[in-house]
């Protein structure tokens, strides 16, 4: 059993996408955990992206997703990570498999629906900052 962290971004929210996205996962098995509707400040967002520092789109990426409300989930599965990227898509939608989130509803490489934890590292950071262990059910 393993759990990972997917956001819905501010693009999918706007879209309407909230529970398109959350049906997608629990349809490949995945419980959703822990659930949230919130907006980030740009601070918040530069944190979370943290990794990316010096990537030369944080500073896009991070205005994007402090833009307006975004759903932040923990889901729980056998192999949730892998399971979460592949329902997923690539990062950018020209590349995305079809029947992806991403190939169906992505328009750009930033605005590209939803997150999901690229590794149990990365889970391990994401998952705590928006849930504690609390919170998890
Ligand atoms: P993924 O979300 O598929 O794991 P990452 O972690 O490489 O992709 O990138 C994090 C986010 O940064 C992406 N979801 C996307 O919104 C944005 N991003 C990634 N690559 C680019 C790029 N070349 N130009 C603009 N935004 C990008």
């Amino acid at each position: 059993m393993e759990r990972t962290l997917s956001i819905v971004k501010p693009d999918g929210v706007k879209k309407n996408l909230i529970g398109e996205v959350i049906r997608r996962f629990e349809q490949k098995g995945l419980r959703v955990a822990g659930l949230r509707l919130i907006r980030l400040s740009r601070e918040e967002a530069r944190n979370f992206y943290i990794v990316h520092k010096d990537r030369p789109f944080y500073d896009s990426l991070t205005t994007f997703m402090s833009e307006g409300p975004i759903v932040v989930m923990a889901l729980e599965g056998d192999n949730a990570i892998a399971t979460v990227r592949e329902t997923m898509g690539a990062t950018n939608y020209k590349d995305a498999a079809p029947g992806t989130i991403r190939a169906d509803f992505a328009t750009d490489i930033e605005r590209n629906v939803v997150h999901g934890s690229d590794s149990v590292k990365s889970a391990d950071y994401e998952i705590p900052y928006f849930f504690s262990s609390l919170d998890l059910k």
